[in-house]
C-alpha cells in the first residue's frame, strides 16, 4: 500500500470529471487501498480518487466512531434525493477550513462494491452528507462553491499565500493555482 498525496484548491485537476470504470481490476483494488490508507492518514472521513489526481470514479468513506467500518463505493449514483440539512464540511483538499452546506438529507444510493458486486442503499446523516461530497468530488465540484464568491476568495488567497510561503502541510500535494 501507498500514502498518495492529496491535491490542494485552487489545482485545476480538482476540477476534472472522473469517468467510470467499466470493470473492477486488480489495480483497481490496488487504488482502493492506497485511497482508505491516505484518508485514514490525513486523517479523513472520506476521500475521491479526484483527490489524488486519478480521473476514475471511486470514493472511500468511514464514517464510524472508530475509523474501523471502510466503505468503497464505485460507480455511484444518487438514486433520489429527500429533504435538506445544512452540515459543517471541512475538505482535505481545502485545509483548516469548515463551512456549513446544505445537503440533501436522505439519499438512495447505488454502486459497485470493492468486489464489483452491486450495492443499492438508503443513506441519511453524516454518511449521506459524506457521499455527496465525495461524488461532488469525481464531478469536478468542491464543497468552497457552495458559499458566497467572497468567501471563496478569501480562501483561494489563505490557500494561495500558504503555498508561496511553502508552509509544510505533511502527506499532501503540492497544488498549481489556475489563477
Ligand atoms: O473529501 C474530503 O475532502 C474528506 C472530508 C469529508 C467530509 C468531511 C465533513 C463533511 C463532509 C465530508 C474530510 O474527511 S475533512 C476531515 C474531517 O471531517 C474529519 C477528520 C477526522 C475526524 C473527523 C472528521
Ligand atoms: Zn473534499
Amino acid at each position: 500500500m501507498a500514502l498518495l498525496s492529496i491535491l490542494h484548491f485552487p489545482d485545476p485537476r480538482l476540477r476534472i470529471q472522473a469517468k467510470p470504470l467499466p470493470a473492477v481490476t486488480a489495480e483497481t483494488r490496488r487504488l482502493v487501498a492506497d485511497m482508505l490508507e491516505t484518508m485514514y492518514a490525513a486523517p479523513g472521513i472520506g476521500l475521491a480518487a479526484t483527490q489524488v489526481g486519478v480521473d476514475k470514479r471511486v470514493i472511500v468513506v468511514d464514517v464510524s466512531e472508530n475509523q474501523d467500518q471502510p466503505r468503497v463505493y464505485i460507480n455511484p449514483q444518487i438514486l433520489r434525493r429527500d429533504g435538506t440539512e445544512r452540515m459543517q464540511e471541512g475538505c482535505l483538499s481545502v485545509p483548516g477550513v469548515f463551512e456549513e452546506v446544505e445537503r440533501a438529507e436522505h439519499i438512495r444510493v447505488r454502486a459497485l462494491d470493492r468486489d464489483g458486486e452491486p450495492l443499492e442503499f438508503d443513506a441519511d446523516g453524516l454518511l449521506a452528507v459524506c457521499i455527496q461530497h465525495e461524488i461532488d468530488h469525481l464531478d469536478g465540484k468542491l464543497f468552497v462553491d457552495y458559499l458566497s464568491e467572497l468567501k471563496r476568495r478569501r480562501i483561494r488567497k489563505q490557500l494561495e499565500k500558504e503555498l508561496r510561503e511553502g508552509r509544510e502541510r505533511p502527506r499532501t500535494g503540492a497544488a498549481t493555482p489556475s489563477i
